[in-house]
């Protein structure tokens, strides 16, 4: 028996596994206890890995459709179709005709990450999608404005704060997001064991505020208002405080702020001035505090505002850059590094409604009508990389309807799944256990600054290629040159010895359970892009439509329930369905419903309710719950494998239905463009 050691690629936590094998065959994985980050953590779905390894429905050759059905092709003969149909369709109808989406896995998987910009970046296309604008795009706009660089995000030092506000995230359930924290139950237990606390504010009481010193509900939607309030309150307990001189705009702040009407928050919010007041109280009276924001408040109508003031009240509580309060890492390999502030905002719009492009992309809410819309510009070909939009963005029967329209389409990913099924030719590329990985992204994320290489532990399939072999190779035949392939090891290399820690592939691959370079430290000002801007206009003017919406808020109707998502432990988004061990148990696609909602309505648990919203309808079995706050419902996202022409075979037997079936792709953050899926409001009937 043999053992092999990797950091987990399938969610942020990056936690080290210890496997043990034999031959091919693995015997157990678990929590390797000496990793330097992850502390022996691991959650259920580490064991998918094995599954996905073994998954006889898992693509390891490229297939095109035809009137027979799949059938596989040789790669070069996919090369010489991806290119000659990409070149034919630009030349045709100009280079916006080809678009790209992008999903959450391309960050997860090292290969992609670094390879396949080069090939992408050849198409040349303004209609370039991925799945950030359906979660972090208000994260980065926030950070892009304020400190000038998209990816100078603060991470909580949860492991030395006393105090911390969670606010729309589900930790205990996710492992943790834009927060990579394997561990974090224990990690949060032990705030409270020092007589600190943590409190959560979420329309629903969700493990983690189960576990919480206290819990919340919040309407949702309506973060913005409580966020101002407890700004408010925050800069009323220190009237007087002082500010380094890399901060500014503290003035225009305060105008901003304390002129805001917030006499209705407890309608607006279902939270009492009175409460807010307290709470700001023992945030301000903390020896450290910090205030943590996740999917919850970036998905919403005012997701860009959230993130701004999330970022506000840790700087005037004195907790940015502060030991236990919010603090920039310090990777060993550095996204951030001498880049200057640039222009990164609406320097083109989407054709159809005019969304404003951020970072190089268009909000995915305008993909379909981008294919569907006749004109100039009208994309006629996609790209889908890692990802399952049809499951994954708003209005998932019209986006079915938009690929199906195309005239060729083009995935790379490993299944047969409700997105890849409209495609005319599927590159899948080795996966997980077959591949080396390093965690380019999330280390910039972590509550701890280290760092780690894990080698592949098995050959891929002969005959299968990896990530960064296929885009490496399409770029060459896009240009119609032979340059030599290289491995992503190569890179990395490169990257760690111009790092801040000077390491090398030698040195990582010397420590297999990585190398811990310590606790997050204060890095500013040195860190910072530009001096920090407390009042961006975008966001401050922003305001305006803040103040217009309460109306709406305050006046929605009786008849209707705000539709909030959720996640499960054993759930990875859409995609890992498909793993018989994950799958066990209680059907977890179920409406949740507060019991006063269900006896007004008449409905008895487990009935069959069908719940709709502008753009679609679902049927599902409903589970009547105390823990969901009256006139919310929930529906996990990710579910809907009733589509025809898969081939999940495990993940066919649990159906379920699409939450985004119902999220309406107009419903966004109007500033950003991000998907605003908890401002989506549905109708339950029996
Ligand atoms: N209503 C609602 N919708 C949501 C959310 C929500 O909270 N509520 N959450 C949103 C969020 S945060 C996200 S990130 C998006 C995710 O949106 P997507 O990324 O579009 O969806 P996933 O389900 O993660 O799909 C991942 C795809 O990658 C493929 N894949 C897995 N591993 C590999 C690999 O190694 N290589 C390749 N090439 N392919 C691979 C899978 O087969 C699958 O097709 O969903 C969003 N959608
Ligand atoms: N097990 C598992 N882990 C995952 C994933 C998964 O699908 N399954 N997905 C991964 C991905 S891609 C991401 S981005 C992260 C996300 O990580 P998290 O953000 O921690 O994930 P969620 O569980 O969606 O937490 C969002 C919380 O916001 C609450 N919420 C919804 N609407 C509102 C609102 O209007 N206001 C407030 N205050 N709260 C609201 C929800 O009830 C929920 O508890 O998780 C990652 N990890
Ligand atoms: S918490 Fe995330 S990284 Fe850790 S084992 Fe689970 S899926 Fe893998
Ligand atoms: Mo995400």
């Amino acid at each position: 028996m043999e053992t092999h050691f990797r950091t987990c690629n399938l969610c942020e936590a990056m936690c080290g596994l210890k496997i043990t094998y034999a031959n091919n065959e693995i015997i157990k994985i678990e929590g390797d206890q000496e990793d330097a980050f992850s502390r022996g953590h691991i959650c259920p779905k580490a064991n998918g890995l094995k599954d996905i390894y073994l998954d006889p429905d898992r693509l390891k050759f490229p297939i095109k459709k035809t009137e027979n059905g799949w059938e596989r092709i040789s790669w070069e003969a996919a090369y010489e179709m991806v290119v000659s149909k990409t070149k034919e369709i630009q030349e045709k109808y100009g280079r916006d005709a080809v678009g790209i989406y992008q999903g959450n896995p391309t960050i997860h998987n090292l290969g992609t990450t670094m390879f396949a910009p080069d090939f992408f970046k050849l198409i040349k296309t303004h209609n370039m999608f991925t799945a950030t604008s359906t979660d972090q795009l208000p994260h980065h706009f926030a950070s892009w404005l304020m400190y000038g660089h998209p990816m100078l995000l603060p991470v909580p030092d949860i492991d030395h704060t006393d105090y911390m506000l969670i606010i729309g995230g589900n930790p205990l359930a996710s492992n943790g997001s834009m927060m990579s924290v394997p561990d974090v139950a224990k990690r949060l237990e032990a705030i409270k064991s020092k007589s600190g606390k943590y409190v959560v504010i979420d329309p629903r009481k969700t493990e983690t505020a189960k576990q919480a010193s206290e819990h919340l509900f919040i309407k949702p939607n309506s973060d913005a208002y409580f966020l101002l309030a407890f700004l408010k309150c925050i800069l009323e307990n220190n009237p007087s405080k002082t500010f380094p001189e890399y901060i500014e705009k503290i003035e225009e702040l305060k105008n901003s702020v304390l002129n805001f009407n917030l006499e209705e928050i407890e309608d607006l919010t279902g939270i009492s001035m009175e409460k807010i007041q307290i709470l700001a109280k023992e945030f301000s009276d903390a020896p450290s505090a910090v205030c943590y924001g996740r999917v919850g408040v970036s998905t919403q109508a005012f997701g860009g505002i959230c993130l701004w003031l999330i970022n506000v009240i840790n700087i005037v509580s004195g907790n940015l850059d502060k030991k236990g309060g919010a603090m920039f890492t310090l990777p060993a390999i550095d996204f951030v590094g001498p880049a200057k502030p640039k222009d990164r905002f609406a320097r083109w719009k989407s054709r159809v409604s005019g969304y404003p492009e951020f970072l190089g992309e268009l909000p995915v809410a305008a993909l379909a009508e981008e294919m569907l819309t006749e004109g100039q510009g009208q994309i006629k070909m996609m790209f889908t990389n890692c990802g399952n939009p049809v499951l994954s963005t708003s209005n998932g029967i019209q986006l079915d309807k938009a690929f199906e329209s195309l005239e060729f389409m083009v995935s790379f990913d490993i299944y047969l799944n409700e997105t890849t099924r409209h495609a005319d030719l599927i590159l899948p590329p080795a996966t997980g256990l077959e591949n080396p990985h390093y965690d380019l992204t999330f280390h910039n994320l972590a509550v701890r600054n280290t760092s780690k290489y894990s080698p592949p532990l098995f050959e891929k399939t002969e005959g299968a290629k990896y990530d960064w072999e296929i885009f490496q190779d399409l770029r060459n035949v896009f240009i119609g040159e032979n340059q030599s392939v290289i491995p992503p090891e190569f890179k990395l290399d490169l990257g760690l010895k111009y790092g801040p820690y000077k390491l090398s592939m030698e040195k990582l691959k010397e420590n297999p359970h990585g190398i811990d370079l310590g606790d997050l430290k204060p890095l500013l000002p040195e860190r910072l892009k530009q001096k920090i801007n407390l009042c961006p206009e975008l966001l401050a003017d922003d305001l305006k439509r803040l103040e217009e919406s309460k109306t709406e808020m305050l006046n929605s109707s009786q008849n209707t329930f705000w539709m909030i998502g959720r996640r499960h432990l054993r759930d990875n988004n859409s995609w890992m369905h498909n793993s018989a061990k994950l799958m066990k148990g209680k059907n977890r696609c179920t409406l949740l419903i507060n019991p006063d909602d269900a006896n007004r309505l008449a409905i008895p648990e487990n009935a069959l309710v069908t719940v709709k919203s502008r753009v679609g309808e679902v049927q599902l079995p409903v589970e009547i719950s105390e823990d969901i706050m009256s006139g919310v419902v929930s529906i996990p996202h990710g579910y809907g494998h009733n589509r025809k022409g898969t081939k999940m075979s495990i993940a066919e037997k649990y159906p379920g239905v699409s939450l985004n079936d119902l999220s309406d792709e107009k419903v966004i953050d109007k500033l950003t463009g991000n998907s605003a899926f908890s401002a989506l409001r549905v109708s339950v009937s029996i």
